[in-house]
């Protein structure tokens, strides 16, 4: 596999755009925003994190940073576009509507960045760069956004705006991790969540659903996560969602963000009520109300308590109790990792690997050559023809575009093969994972051999789905690019 960057699709992509820059010598406007195309060739793939109000956003991403950055709950700055991006310096640069970018002054006492807005509104407010040093973020960026469908419309329109192409913009983020809360068993509704008309860029490919809060799925049982994988599993399986995300993934975001930042007085006080007799502990368990206003002679004060409520929740206290109880963590480290490791975050940044991280080369070419052919509509530029002429070939003619294209297609289903050829055309296609025996359905410990063989059977089996009289035009299309996959992956092994 080539090394990230440096596939000959992206290379084609740069040139192209190299091309396009300097077609426009003299037109200063589409030349800036070319440029930009270009440098964002380069940079880190972008993912936005988007979802209804309050669908556990921020926290979901101070947990993917591993820390407490991007601010919850209230304040000016949740209902502003905040790039989180890796950084030498710790920096917050303000971009407004109206007016040239600038530096800003930004505090943080124990908790999130606060940055300091001045005389600023936030729907004046473009974007936030916030710049932070941080090995999580130099694989990728990271882009909060305001809730959609939130009281203030406006809010919404800004995150609508930020996730589709406008007039001076072409969407800025390369994939989307989308959020959504299940409230009731019987909340078939979120799906309004992804407002499938007003995000038209995503598609299985570049977007990932998440079922957040997972820990509420229970009402704050013990076993709430395992309920959250049985309903992920069946979103996973469910036509709608297939054709609008890559897979579904339950995570309890807020589990994950205080594990992952778990201090030595949150644990000694968890270890107090783990340590207390357990109808002491069982009476503040009732209810939130109860765990930080109940009288106790567990000695905690109700601050203290409410400081842990804050932080873990009545799922996350209760779960971290029963961690210390049975003696699954003796320490604040191995606490802090049972609890991230329960939180789903794991299986997440798993899936975000393999699913964006392996294809950021043809994520980035794709972003790219969306921005390309707008400007071309946009503006008159010289030899505009022959530009897109050649953006034309390029995207018709890649191999990993028409991967793409087939899975979308196999997604919204379009072709029409059997279920379990269409399984595998996914599986082959590296729906599931881009490592080769993932591909193949193999175990990881199959050999050489062993992938080779599966590999040439493959091919052969879909040769023949190919060339059968009994497939469609579309079916043997389809037939194609899955041998050309499959004889990548075949040269790709020596
Ligand atoms: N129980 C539980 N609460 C969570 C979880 N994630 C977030 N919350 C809580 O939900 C509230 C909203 O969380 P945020 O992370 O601010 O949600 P958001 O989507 O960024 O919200 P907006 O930006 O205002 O739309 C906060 O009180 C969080 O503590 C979770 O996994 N479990
Ligand atoms: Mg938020």
């Amino acid at each position: 596999m080539s090394a990230p960057g440096s596939s000959p699709l992206l290379a084609s992509v740069r040139r192209l755009l190299e091309q396009a820059v300097q077609a426009c010598a003299d037109h200063p406007e589409p030349q800036a925003r070319l440029r930009a195309v270009l440098d964002r060739l380069d940079e880190p793939l972008r993912v936005a994190i988007a979802g209804k109000v309050k669908a556990g956003k921020s926290t979901l991403l101070n947990a993917l940073v591993g820390e407490e950055l991007a601010p919850t709950d209230a304040g000016e700055c949740t209902r502003i576009v905040t790039w989180y991006k890796d950084g030498i310096t710790y920096r917050a640069t303000l971009e407004p509507h109206e007016g040239e970018p600038r530096q800003v002054p930004f505090s943080r006492d124990g908790g999130a960045i606060n940055v300091d807005l001045g005389s600023m509104r936030a729907e004046d407010v473009r974007r936030l760069v916030i710049e932070w040093p941080s090995s999580s973020l130099r694989q990728m960026t990271l882009i909060d956004t305001p809730g959609i469908a939130s009281i203030s419309t406006d809010v919404s329109a800004r995150t609508t705006a930020f996730l589709t192409p406008g007039e001076d913009q072409v969407t800025p983020a390369d994939a989307v991790l989308y959020l959504m809360r299940h409230l009731h068993s019987s909340d078939i509704n979120f799906l309004e969540a992804f407002h499938d008309e007003e995000f038209s860029q995503a598609t299985p490919v570049n977007a990932i659903a998440v079922l957040s809060r997972a820990d509420e799925v229970g009402v704050g049982r013990i076993d709430s996560m395992a309920s959250a994988q049985r309903i992920a599993a069946r979103y996973r399986s469910d036509p709608k969602v297939r054709r609008l995300a890559q897979t579904v993934v339950p995570v309890a975001g807020l589990l994950a963000q205080s594990g992952a930042t778990l201090r030595e007085a949150e644990f000694k006080a968890l270890y107090t009520i783990a340590n207390a007799p357990r109808d002491d502990a069982e009476a503040l368990f009732l209810s939130a109300d109860r765990f930080v206003q109940a009288e106790t002679p567990i000695p905690l004060t109700n601050m203290e308590r409410e400081h842990l409520l804050d932080r873990f929740g009545l799922f996350g206290v209760r779960l971290a109790v029963a961690l210390i109880r049975q003696g699954a963590a003796t320490t604040a480290t191995a606490l802090s990792s049972e609890l991230v490791r329960r939180s789903g975050l794991n299986e997440l940044k798993d899936v975000l690997l393999s699913q964006f991280a392996a294809r950021r080369d043809v994520l980035k070419a794709r972003s790219a050559l969306l921005a390309l052919e707008a400007v071309l509509q946009e503006h008159r530029i010289p030899g505009r023809d022959v530009l897109a002429t050649e953006l034309e070939r390029i995207t018709s003619g890649a191999h990993e575009f028409a991967e793409i294209r087939l899975l979308n297609a196999l997604r919204a289903g379009g072709i029409k093969v059997k279920p379990a050829e269409a399984a595998e055309m996914e599986r082959l296609l590296g729906a599931e994972g881009g490592a080769i025996h993932t591909r193949l359905g193999l175990s990881p410990e199959a050999d050489v051999s062993e992938v080779r063989r599966a590999l040439t059977n493959a091919i052969g089996r879909w040769q023949r789905r190919a060339e059968s009289p009994m497939s469609s035009r579309e079916v043997a299309d389809a037939a194609r690019v899955v041998i050309r996959t499959c004889e990548g992956l075949l040269v790709s092994l020596g």
